[in-house]
C-alpha cells in the first residue's frame, strides 16, 4: 500500500456515477427505503399460515448482528399462540460486546432467546435442549396418560440468509437441506426427520414488506439477507466500509492497509484496496465494482472480523 497513489480522477468519476445512479435508486425505492418482497416471499407467508397449526414450536431464526431488524412483525402475526424461541445466529461475526448487551436487553423481556453460532456444536446442544424443554409440558401429558409423545415439531422460519437450512443439517448431522451463502436459496417448505422425535420444518427466507429505514436496509443488504442487486454492490460497500471506518477492526486495517492510506472517503480506500489487489480493467483503472463485490466477499465470509449494526434501543 506504501507510496500507492490514488487516482482521484476516477474516483470523483465514479463518485459522480454513483451518485447519479442513487438519485434513481432512491425513486425506485421509494426515497431512499430499500424493500425486496417477491412473489415467491408471499406464497412463503402463505405455507406458514397453512403449517403453523401443525407446529409445536416455532424457532424464529434472526441475525446477532442485526438482532431486530432482522426479525419480521409480518410473520409474527401468523404465528398465533405458538410457543417462540428467538435464534439470534452468527454469533461468530457479531461483535462480542455489543452481543453482551443484547443478551442483557433482551433478558429484561419476556421472549425465550438463544445467541449461537450455527457451526459450534455447544451451542446447537443447548439449542436442542431449549427446545425439549420448552416441550416438556405437553409430553407429559402424553406420558401421564400411557402414551407415546409423537414427534416434536419445530417450524424454522426466519428472513433470508440467516442460517435456517445450516441449522438443520447442523443438528440432523447430514445435508437434510440446501443452503447458499446469498438470500433465497429455499424455495418451499420441507419437513425434515430427526430420530424418532423431532421433525424439522424448513422454510424460505422471508422479509418484511416494509422496511422502515435506509439505514435498516443497509444493514439487511450488508449481512446478506436482501441480494445485492436490488441497491448494488457499490452501494452496500460503501456503508460497510464506512462502518468499519467507524468502527475499526484489526482485521479490517491489516487486510486493507487502512492505516498507509491516511484519511480517505470511503470510495477513495475501495479505490486504494483495488489498487492493491491490482485488480484493474484496461487501461490502468481500478475495477472499482469488482473490488466492491471482492469486499462484500471478505466482510461476509468474516476476514474483516467481527462487527454488529444495529446497537439496543436507548430507553
Ligand atoms: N459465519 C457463519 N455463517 C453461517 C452461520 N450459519 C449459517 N451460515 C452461513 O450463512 C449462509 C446462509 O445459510 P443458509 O442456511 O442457507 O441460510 P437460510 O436462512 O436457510 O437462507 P434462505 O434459505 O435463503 O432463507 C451460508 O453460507 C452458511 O454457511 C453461522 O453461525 N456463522
Ligand atoms: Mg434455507
Amino acid at each position: 500500500m506504501q507510496g500507492m497513489v490514488i487516482d482521484r480522477e476516477s474516483t470523483s468519476k465514479t463518485m459522480k456515477m454513483s451518485r447519479k445512479k442513487k438519485v434513481s435508486e432512491g425513486n425506485a425505492q421509494g426515497q431512499g427505503r430499500i424493500n425486496w418482497f417477491p412473489g415467491h416471499m408471499a406464497k412463503a407467508l402463505r405455507g406458514v399460515r397453512d403449517k403453523i397449526g401443525m407446529v409445536d414450536l416455532v424457532l424464529e431464526i434472526r441475525d446477532a448482528r442485526v438482532p431486530l431488524s432482522s426479525g419480521n412483525p409480518a410473520i409474527e402475526k401468523h404465528l398465533k399462540q405458538k410457543p417462540r424461541l428467538i435464534i439470534f445466529n452468527k454469533t461468530n461475526l457479531a461483535d462480542k460486546a455489543e452481543t453482551r448487551l443484547w443478551k442483557d436487553w433482551f433478558s429484561q423481556r419476556s421472549d425465550p432467546f438463544l445467541f449461537v453460532d450455527a457451526f459450534s456444536e455447544k451451542s446447537l446442544k443447548v439449542l436442542s435442549k431449549m427446545a425439549r424443554k420448552a416441550m416438556e409440558g405437553k409430553w407429559q401429558k402424553f406420558i401421564r396418560k400411557g402414551i407415546n409423545p409423537p414427534p416434536l415439531r419445530m417450524m424454522l422460519l426466519g428472513i433470508p440468509n440467516t442460517g435456517k437450512s445450516t441449522i438443520i443439517n447442523r443438528l440432523t448431522k447430514r445435508r437434510a437441506a440446501n443452503i447458499g451463502d446469498r438470500p433465497g436459496v429455499t424455495r418451499s417448505q420441507e419437513w425434515i426427520v430427526l430420530g424418532k422425535d423431532l421433525e424439522l420444518l424448513d422454510t424460505p427466507g422471508i422479509m418484511p414488506p416494509r422496511i422502515e429505514t435506509e439505514e435498516q436496509g443497509l444493514w439487511l443488504c450488508a449481512i446478506h439477507a436482501i441480494k445485492d442487486e436490488i441497491v448494488g454492490k457499490e452501494k452496500v460497500a460503501i456503508f460497510v466500509i464506512s462502518h468499519l471506518q467507524q468502527y475499526p477492526t484489526d482485521e479490517f486495517l491489516k487486510r486493507y492497509c487502512v492505516n498507509d492510506a491516511g484519511p480517505l472517503s470511503p470510495q477513495e480506500l475501495i479505490m486504494s484496496i483495488g489498487a492493491q489487489l491490482n485488480f484493474l480493467k484496461k487501461g490502468g483503472e481500478v475495477d472499482y465494482m469488482k473490488t466492491c463485490g471482492h469486499i462484500l466477499n471478505d466482510y461476509r465470509q468474516g476476514l474483516l472480523g467481527t462487527c454488529s449494526f444495529e446497537r439496543t434501543p436507548q430507553e
